[in-house]
């Protein structure tokens, strides 16, 4: 069975004007490395649209997430004693986290789904203060976008199981349009860093989203350890592809081998701590790539940031990777170091969708010409730099709050502000 309508849509999260480090993310070591550092939300938002529209000139299809309201003062009224004077929970109301769409909702496309509808849910990042407000700001968007009867759209899972979205969550299968097997990566706590997605809440989406094949795949302690808070800073997947590191999982063999028997046709690309140590893959965040499939069968291309060139031994290893006869023919680097600079490569960036593009609201679909507005508002709009000790000063900085209105505006979207 195949849906010749069906395509992946990357939509990715524009960066909003707030845009800051203020080193909120335990266990995400760029967030600590950075805490502290200028940042630049005008450059972080222009290097978003660029990756943009270098993945529309290789043909495929592009959608966006829009910044939510920040300071979230709604969500500061409820927890401040005093929520006009600006406290400790300050950078928390005013993190321009959204921008990392992959958070953003678990995806399952119709050809996985027993009632053949695509099913998001979204998620609900309860295990960071500062991410687990964003999920009405996302299901507003997610029901907008998604309204169409191919599409179901769920409320966040219960607290207290996290769920981080799809950068848990990898589909594996021969062709885009045909069906899949999910793959659900959770974590167990005990180590030094918060396992962010727990397992009750992987089986709750997979039983919601009514998956014919679901697989529940436990990340490696040495893996959250090291630093990947997400899967996705380890591995990725596209249609039969799977690109790993050695120690992602707590149990490779048992994982693959069941792969492998409910995808004959799977490949599984691993890249083994000999040649890349663990340190060295989420310093150079080589698997938080885009893996995509280039359309007229040119083969599969890695999207990956800038910093993976920076390490000689990731550099070389890729560079003999798409040398050899494996399906990955092509690596396409990218500038998004003020978003790496918080632990959000390319992957991060993006949440996909296998769907067909006609029943998508078109407000969030991209581009050049789009592309172009939205450059010109970010360009007039988003603040040159900020630093975190600027936060308690810009208090409910009415210049972010109006910038984010005007792009709102110019995609016809003000009923989101
Ligand atoms: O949740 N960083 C994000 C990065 C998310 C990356 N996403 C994926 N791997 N899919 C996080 O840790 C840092 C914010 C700060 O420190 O100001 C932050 O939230």
């Amino acid at each position: 069975m195949s849906r010749a309508d069906l395509v992946e849509i990357n939509f990715d999260g524009i960066v909003g004007p707030t845009h800051n480090y203020a080193g909120l993310s335990l266990g995400n070591l760029a967030s600590k490395r950075n805490a502290g550092q200028t940042s630049h939300p005008r450059a972080a938002a222009l290097q978003g649209l660029a990756k943009m529209r270098a993945n529309i000139a290789l043909g495929l299809r592009q959608g966006i997430l829009l910044p939510h309201r920040r300071p979230d003062t709604g969500w500061l009224d409820v927890l401040a004693t005093d929520a006009a004077t600006p406290g400790p929970l300050w950078p928390a109301a005013t993190s321009a986290s959204a921008m990392w769409a992959a958070n953003a909702a678990t995806v399952s496309p119709a050809p996985d789904s027993a009632d053949g509808r695509c099913h998001l849910t979204v998620a609900n990042l309860v295990t960071m203060p500062h991410r687990s407000h964003e999920w009405p700001g996302t299901l507003a968007q997610l029901k907008l976008a998604f309204a169409h009867e191919a599409f179901a759209v769920h409320g966040p899972v219960p607290a207290p199981f996290g769920d981080e979205g799809a950068a848990n969550h990898m589909r594996l299968c021969d062709r885009h349009d045909t069906p899949g097997v999910e793959v659900f990566v959770y974590g167990e706590g005990g180590g030094p860093f918060p396992a962010r997605q727990h397992l009750q809440a992987s089986g709750a989406i997979a039983r919601r989203h009514r998956l014919n094949d679901a697989m529940f795949v436990r990340q490696s302690d040495e893996a959250i350890a090291a630093g990947a808070f997400h899967n996705d800073v380890v591995a990725v997947a596209n249609e039969r592809v799977l690109f790993a590191h050695g120690q992602a999982f707590a149990d490779k063999a048992r994982f693959f081998a069941e792969l492998r028997e409910r995808l004959p046709s799977v490949e599984i690309v691993e890249v083994p701590a000999e040649a890349v140590s663990l340190k060295d893959a989420i310093a150079s965040y080589l698997f938080n790539a885009q893996l995509v499939t280039l359309p007229d069968g040119g083969g599969m291309a890695l999207i990956l940031p800038t910093e993976a060139q920076n390490i000689g031994r990731v550099w070389e290893w890729l560079e003999a990777l798409v040398a050899g006869n494996g399906p990955i023919r092509r690596l396409i680097p990218v500038d998004v170091r003020e978003s790496m600079a918080n632990g959000g490569g390319p992957a991060c960036l993006r949440l996909r969708v296998v769907c067909d593009p006609a029943t998508v609201d078109p407000r969030f679909l991209v581009d050049e010409a789009k592309l172009d507005r939205l450059a010109a508002v970010i360009e007039a709009h988003w603040p040159g730099s900020v630093h975190p000790d600027q936060i308690e000063t810009l208090g409910a900085w009415p210049d972010a709050v109006a910038a984010r209105k005007t792009l709102l505006e110019a995609l016809d979207l003000s009923e989101l502000v």
